[in-house]
């Protein structure tokens, strides 16, 4: 039987104005799984107004209360782990393997620690001098924004949207959440989880359906939403950013990369390969941190390609719920046609393929699947378009290095600057690259290792701001200085 996944606008469950829907497929068999309401411009109107008319009692709600309900929906995410997970797998097609350990319990996480830093949250205040030696107090007051939209990919739907959601919540602000039309399900669930956790009606709300002359632009353009958040392609980012100029909306970016692994010489190489294989291929390289860039110190670079290359055939693409599965799909036809493409490119511009390049050979259903083979390839030349633009698939060019300045000049090329994965035994050499690296988050010896405290985001094309603790606690509050002449 097919779900069917409808909006959730003022607390309550309902079809769009036009009754029209459109299929959310399984991407690992291609069978349509449900069918999702298409929201109409009146639709996500009556979603902003329904967040508009909660705001003024929830903005009023203690924030120990706010906190208390972040904390429950927290709750109710794990009482309902397995359907999350199930939804989460069906519209995605990973592997129940990953989504258990990362999607499912990080967005109850997101809850989680937003609730703890909300407590803690306090004011600055600045003892200021005067000519009459009275002096004067400036302290400062947050204010939550109002109605905030919230535009999310198909990636890491869950996870992406709660990272959101709860610090926006927290700060007192009410929300509109437009979903992937990929990754329809959990949102949609979670509003069940609000409803029971006891959130008001319309402080949550979700709307469905695409981006353009759709329930994403009428989001953005939309008068009463003050604020948006967006975690998406550079270029959607750009359009929102027009869209949203005719109003000076506060944006929000998290956008796509092109991020660079850097192993020296001095590495645990067996460690580097199994993280550069982690940071190359997790959930198919659909993570917007994930490693397409590889350089490699020269000494080790024909090790480490063959070991590398090595790893990417060990993975296994198939049924999600197989526990021997741990290569998922990518999410669309249309997405497989766009890696795809890239693949063939880098044998034209005269790649030399060490793993995959094409479509795993499965049975049925998954040869209906959107899957293809894990990718290594080497002998691209650096301004290629498989080595400079983004692919978001399970791929890794990589290339030789023979000194610091070189690599560090080799990951700054290009116009994104997201994150860096850095491997080496040397501690200053692991300080000095990590300074110089023009990107929002460097990890050492790890990658997507995450402290939900920390700022996260991009420079250059691959984002605007800093979301993680205060600083996503900053974006969803209006700051006021009061200054008091003692
Ligand atoms: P996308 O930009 O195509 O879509 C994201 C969302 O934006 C969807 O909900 C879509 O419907 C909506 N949208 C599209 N056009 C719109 C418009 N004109 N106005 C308003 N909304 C619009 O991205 P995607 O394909 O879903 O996700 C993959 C991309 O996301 C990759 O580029 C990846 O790097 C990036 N990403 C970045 C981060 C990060 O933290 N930097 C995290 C995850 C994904
Ligand atoms: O871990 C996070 O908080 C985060 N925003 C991850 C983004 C992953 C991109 O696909």
């Amino acid at each position: 039987m097919r779900q069917r996944w409808r909006l959730f606008i003022a607390g309550a469950y309902c079809d769009g104005a036009s009754s029209e829907t459109f299929p959310d497929v399984n991407p690992a068999t291609g069978v349509i799984t449900a069918d999702v309401a298409l929201a109409t411009q009146t639709d996500v109107d009556r979603a902003v107004v329904a967040a508009k008319n909660a705001w003024p009692a929830w903005r009023k709600t203690l924030v120990t209360e706010r906190i208390r309900l972040l904390r429950c929906v927290a709750d109710g995410i794990e009482a309902r782990f397995e359907e999350f997970l199930r939804a989460e797998v069906a519209d995605t097609g990973k592997p129940y393997g990953l989504a258990r350990v990362l999607d499912v319990p990080r967005s109850a996480a997101n809850f989680r620690i937003f609730a703890d830093l909300a407590a803690g949250l306090g004011t600055e205040c600045f003892e200021t001098q005067t000519e009459d030696g009275a002096g004067a107090l400036n302290y400062s007051l947050r204010r939550p924004l109002g109605v905030v939209g919230i535009i999310c990919p198909w990636n890491l739907p869950l996870l992406l949207l709660t990272w959101k959601v709860a610090p926006a919540l927290v700060m007192g602000n009410t929300v509109v959440v437009k979903p992937s039309e990929e990754t329809p399900a959990t949102a949609t669930l979670l509003g069940e989880v609000m409803a029971a956790a006891g959130v008001p009606p319309g402080v949550y709300n979700v709307v469905h359906g695409f981006g353009p002359a759709s329930a994403g632009e009428w989001l953005v353009a939309h008068p009463d939403v003050a604020a948006i958040t967006f975690t998406g392609e550079t270029r959607t980012g750009q359009t929102i950013m027009r869209t949203a100029a005719a109003r000076t909306k506060r944006l929000s970016f998290e956008l796509g990369g092109k991020n660079a692994a850097i192993v020296f010489a001095d590495a645990d190489i067996e460690r580097a390969v199994a993280g550069v294989a982690r940071s190359s291929f997790l959930n198919g390289g659909q993570v917007c941190l994930c490693s397409e860039r590889v350089y490699v110190e020269r000494p080790i670079f024909e090790r480490f390609v063959t070991a590398l290359a090595a790893e990417a055939r060990r993975l296994r693409p198939g049924p999600p719920e197989d526990d021997a599965t741990t290569l998922g799909p990518l999410i669309s036809a249309a997405h497989r046609e766009k890696v795809l493409g890239y693949y063939a490119a880098a044998r034209t511009a005269g790649a030399v393929v060490h793993a995959g390049g094409g479509v795993p050979d499965l049975p049925l259903p998954y040869c209906n699947g959107y899957f293809v083979e894990p990718t290594v390839w080497t002998g691209l030349p650096e301004e290629s378009a498989c080595v400079m633009e983004e692919i978001f698939g399970p791929v890794c060019h990589v290339a030789p290095f023979d000194d610091e300045e070189e690599v560090i000049a080799l990951a700054n090329a290009g116009d994104y600057g997201l994150c860096a994965a850095l491997w080496t035994n040397n501690l200053s050499r692991a300080h000095r690259v990590a300074q110089a690296l023009e990107v929002g988050v460097v990890w050492i010896n790890s990658w997507f290792l995450r402290d939900l405290r920390t700022p996260f985001g991009g420079m250059k094309l691959s984002g605007i701001g800093r979301e993680g603790g205060r600083y996503s606690l900053d974006f969803y509050t209006e700051v006021k200085n009061v200054c008091v002449k003692l």
